[in-house]
């Protein structure tokens, strides 16, 4: 089979051709309206943007490429990135093309050390992983191609040599911060002929006893490597990217979303809500206990981290994933057991709080089931991974995958420019016949 370069080379004319025509013949024709409800509630569900990477049904969940994701844990990340932007898993010659590909760009320039190094010692990870992948923009072949004149039909190219250096650094920055930030030691290296997964646990450097911590990585990487076009990192990245502002700055900008407590930080609050419930009730909660602490956390305004979603509508795939995961490793682990049981006990108490919420004149909580975020922190505390804070780190890790191989794929089809009409609060009470 071709390499990851060839693949696309073959394709994207291909893809382009099959766009443009698509454009042409249907330009004008309507596929979504708006309503005064979604201008001011963040668009949600607004067709207004392409991702063919993957798709995200609320009844189902992830699927990239046509694969839903269960079908396809157990891939390498590398092949979950070959799948997002070519659409095909690669067979084992050009899996092992990619791997040596990025083997090759694995090296972390010095000056991205010197800079995390010289950060205050109580930085954010998130704001030191942002800070490391921008510094790096001095390495983008996209910059350098655009100010020598790179026709817009090659944009992808050097896009996509930016978005293979990003992808073979990735891992060994994270670890490395993690290492620096919570004085675990000198840095691990990366190990050629490794996958991504496997050297992302090694370079941690956490004991794994069974042996079993890079499968969790693996699991971790894929889980996470991207959901659709919409969500506030792929669409910052996009939007930052269709200025041509090169990957690294795209990048950077989605994880800048990432790092918000309603998107990517959510992990690091779920685990501390779980361990927060423990220290309450001395140990593994009762049902009861759960939801008493349940109830008392939202009369208190606050929302139950790693419940609800934008779009899925039923418990989300990833977290059945991690659950397996956890029965299979980990059974007797207490913070484990006690997700295992917010787990039977939270959607209700939040469809009674929703219908309460209703009764009230408020929205209902529109999925009361769990998302990502909600069990796998506990997995990464079972091997020793207790710094909440760096959690999102990992998920950034993973994420990269899918917003660089939506950034290649906008600059292979040419996308434009993002510039939706804002309007203003009075031109929508006028449009409506709003008199108040
Ligand atoms: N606990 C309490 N209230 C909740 C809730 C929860 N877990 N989930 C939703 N609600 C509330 C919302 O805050 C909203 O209240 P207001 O109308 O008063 O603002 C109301 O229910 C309706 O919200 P929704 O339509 O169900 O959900 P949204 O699309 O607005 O928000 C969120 C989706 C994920 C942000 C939301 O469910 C939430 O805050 N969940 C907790 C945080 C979390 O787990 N985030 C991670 C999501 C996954 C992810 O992106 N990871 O990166």
């Amino acid at each position: 089979m071709a390499t990851l370069q060839e693949t696309l080379e073959a394709k994207i004319p291909q893809w382009r051709s099959e766009i443009g025509a698509l454009v042409k013949a249907h330009g004008d024709d309507v596929i979504s309206q708006v309503t005064v409800k979604q201008a001011f509630g963040g668009m949600r569900g607004v067709k207004a943007m392409i991702c063919d990477t993957s798709l995200v049904e609320p009844d189902k969940g992830l699927i990239i490429r046509g694969h839903p994701l269960l079908t396809i844990k157990d891939k390498w990340p590398e092949e979950i990135f070959f799948l997002l932007l070519t659409g095909e898993l690669p067979d084992a010659a050009a899996k092992a093309a990619l791997q040596a590909d990025l083997d090759k760009r694995a090296e972390v320039p010095a000056y991205v050390w010197a800079v995390l190094e010289a950060m205050p010692k109580d930085s954010h990870p998130m704001v030191m992983l942002d800070t490391a992948i921008l510094v790096m923009e001095c390495e983008s072949e996209f910059r350098r191609s655009y100010d020598a004149g790179v026709k817009k039909e090659d944009y992808w190219k050097p896009a996509l040599e930016d978005a293979l250096k990003i992808i073979a650094t990735s891992a060994t920055i994270a670890a490395g911060i993690y290492r620096m930030r919570y004085d675990k030691g000198p840095r691990i290296d990366w190990t050629p002929g490794l996958d991504q997964g496997a050297n992302y646990a090694k370079m941690l450097g956490l004991p794994d006893p069974k042996g079993t911590f890079a499968d969790l990585m693996r699991l971790y990487l894929n889980f996470h490597s991207d959901h659709e076009g919409g969500n506030v990192s792929a669409n910052t990245c996009h939007t930052v990217g269709s200025a041509l502002s090169d990957p690294y700055y795209a990048v950077s900008a989605g994880l800048n979303g990432l790092a918000g407590p309603l998107h990517g930080l959510a992990n690091q609050e779920c685990l501390g809500w779980i361990i927060e419930t423990m220290e309450k009730f001395g140990g593994v909660p009762s049902e009861k206990q759960i939801r008493e602490y349940a109830f008392e956390t939202l009369r208190s305004g606050k929302v139950i981290p790693g419940y609800g979603h934008a779009v899925l509508r039923v418990t989300d795939p990833r977290f059945a994933g991690f659950n397996e995961f956890g029965r299979k490793h980990m059974a007797d682990d207490p913070v484990f057991k006690t997700v295992d049981l917010v787990f039977n006990v939270v959607p209700k108490v939040l469809e009674e709080y929703s219908a309460e919420r209703v009764a009230a004149g408020k929205n209902p909580i529109a999925n009361c089931w769990p998302n990502v975020d909600a069990g796998s922190g506990a997995l990464l505390h079972h091997y020793g991974l207790k710094e909440f804070a760096y959690y999102t780190v990992l998920f950034s890790v993973s994420r990269m995958l899918g917003m660089l191989a939506q950034l290649v794929w906008n600059r292979a089809m040419g996308t434009a420019i993002t510039r939706p009409k804002s309007v203003q609060s009075s031109w929508v009470a006028q449009q409506v016949g709003f008199k108040g």
